[in-house]
Formats: structure tokens, sequence, C-alpha cells
């Protein structure tokens, strides 16, 4: 694959008057800011600026500057110069984004996942980057583009989010820095961490209850997993935008290295979302043993099988990965 430079990518959008900018399913802030972010920037270039994603814009995102350009596709597919995917590691995760983009454009993907192996024709990914959002924000900043406070919330809210607040492996000081840069260009910093962090509906409490009245801990206290039936989710009527963050109460636990949240989805298929606080242990390579990838930290799957054998296959797989306990304690 080919890895280019923030300025190519600006280079050959020149002169392609129609964009499409497009981002994951089940998008979280990063994939949202980001897509935003960009489109802000393209629009004041003057390009014809299109927002897709497979799920419209979430209702709990909805506080974010300029949401209202991010729109469902369509069915009747339409043409575009250009395409640019942005936090989106496989073209797939674009889901009906894709059978709405008629003829060839030209692809152009930005992104911070590791298992990115580069499906555009001109890729900017960057796994030492937490989010998309910074590797963004840092382009604008090294190339002189105006960044509006729109846009500067934005980008803040997929680097706070990605990074969990600043916390997360991944969080360096070039991430201060960037954070620091866009508070300087608007960001209202107690404002936006309300609505990310302090809004929640009274549905994801029921859920965390559930998750924490049902964790179980394996492999020597060493991993912490729940599982949320279909069964589940009919009886606390949560729907799948609830469950982003309920793992990490399991991963913060003492002594947890791994944990892992198991959602049974309709015909047959598990959801897994796993994932890592110790570097020893990278939840990336677990996941690609099950069709899925992600981060070394934070990854994710869609597995075939009957709900209790694939949480028994994927347990035991975590715990051959991570070895026998270190007798030192
Ligand atoms: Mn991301």
């Amino acid at each position: 694959m080919r890895n280019v430079a923030f300025p190519e990518i600006k280079e050959a959008l020149l002169g392609r008057k129609r964009i499409l900018v497009a981002s994951h399913l089940r998008p979280d802030p990063d994939a949202y800011g980001s897509a935003i972010a960009a489109a802000l920037w393209l629009r004041a270039e003057g390009h014809e600026v299109t927002v897709w994603n497979e799920d419209g814009m979430l209702e709990k995102y909805a506080f974010l500057p300029s949401s209202e350009l991010v729109t469902a596709p369509p069915v009747e597919p339409s043409g575009f110069d250009a395409v640019l995917a942005l936090d989106t590691s496989v073209k797939n995760r674009l889901g009906t984004v894709i059978d709405a983009i008629a003829g060839s454009p030209l692809w152009i993907c930005i992104d911070h996942h590791k298992s990115n192996e580069g499906y555009a024709d001109l890729n900017l990914i960057d796994p030492s980057r937490p989010a998309t959002g910074q590797i963004l924000a840092e382009a604008f900043l090294n190339e002189g583009i105006t960044i509006t406070p729109e846009m500067a919330t934005n980008l803040f809210a997929a680097i706070s989010t990605d990074t969990g607040s600043f916390q997360y492996h991944g969080t360096s000081d070039r991430t201060y820095e960037v954070g620091a840069e866009l508070i300087r260009r608007g960001v209202n910093v107690a404002e936006l961490s309300r609505s990310l962090y302090e809004n929640q509906p009274r549905r994801r409490l029921e859920l965390l209850k559930h998750a924490l009245v049902n964790a179980q801990f394996t492999s020597h206290d060493r991993v912490a997993s729940f599982a949320l039936s279909l069964a589940d989710v009919e009886k606390l009527g949560v729907i799948p935008e609830d469950n982003e963050g309920i793992i990490d109460n399991l991963r913060s636990v003492e002594g947890v290295k791994a944990a892992a949240f198991f959602e049974e989805l309709p015909e047959g298929m598990v959801r897994l979302s796993l994932r890592s606080k110790d570097a020893s242990f990278d939840a990336c390579n677990l996941c690609r043993q099950f069709g899925g990838g992600g981060h070394p930290m934070a990854s994710g799957a869609r597995i075939k099988g009957a709900f209790e054998d694939v949480q028994k296959t994927v347990l035991s797989a975590i715990d051959a990965a991570l070895g026998s306990p270190s007798p030192i304690r």
C-alpha cells in the first residue's frame, strides 16, 4: 500500500468538485468528529461536500456542532469525484455507504487503526496517533488551515473519546499540545465534556447494573467479561448505542489485563468487544483470530456460533494468549 502525507491528499483533492466524506458504522465521536471537521474544511475550500454514515446521526451525538451535515446514505447511488474515508480500518466498515457510491471516484483514507492495510488510492494511516481526529488536527495545524470553533470542538471530541479523556495508550505530549491548540481555537471543554460524558440515558445505567452483577472473572482474575443475551436486551430495553464504554468499567479493575464483552446478535452471531490494559496482551491479534481487528488496546469481532460456545472459545483463546500468571505478584 502507498502511505502518503497530508499535503499530497490536499493536492489530490484540488479541482475535485464533489466530495463524499464517510466514516465507520456504529460511529463514535472520532468517526463523527473527524468527518464533520473534514467536511467543514472542504466546504471552506469551495468543494461540494456530502457526509454519510450508515447510522446517520445518532441522537446521543447530535450536540456536535454541524452534526446536521451527517446523513444516512440514500438508496439511489450518487457519483462523486472523491471519497474521503475517515477512521475506517476496512472498507466494509462503511456499510451501506459503499452501495450508495456510483462510478469509481478517487478513494482517500485517513485513519489510525493498526490493522488498516490501505484500501484507498491514497492512504494516510498513522497508528501512532490515538485518534483520527488528532491526525487531522495536526495536518490542519501544519498546513495553516483555519480551524473554526466548530471544527475544533469536533476534533477535540474525537480525541477526548478515543483516548478515554486523554488517558489511554497512545496519548502523548503531542496529544495534549494538539488539545491545547484546539482549546485556543474555541473549544468549551466543560460544556463539551458534559455532553459527552454526563448525559447518558437511564437505560444505560440499567445496562451497567446488569454488567456489574453478571461480570465474570477468569484466568486468575486477569480477565473480566460479561455477556448480554438477546433476552437481556429485551428485558432491559437497551439499544445498541447504550453499550459504548460499559466494558471500560470491567477493564478498570485492579489486576485485570483484558476485558471482554459478548453481545448476542440475531441469526447465531456474537459481537465481541475486547479491551486490553497491558501492552503484553494484544487485543487486535486476538480479534484477528476470529476475523476481527482494531487497535492493540481496543478491538472487536463478529463471530458465528452459539452464544455460550463463542464465549468459552474466546475466553480460552485469551487465556492461552495471556499464558501462565507470573508467580511473583
Ligand atoms: Mn478512532
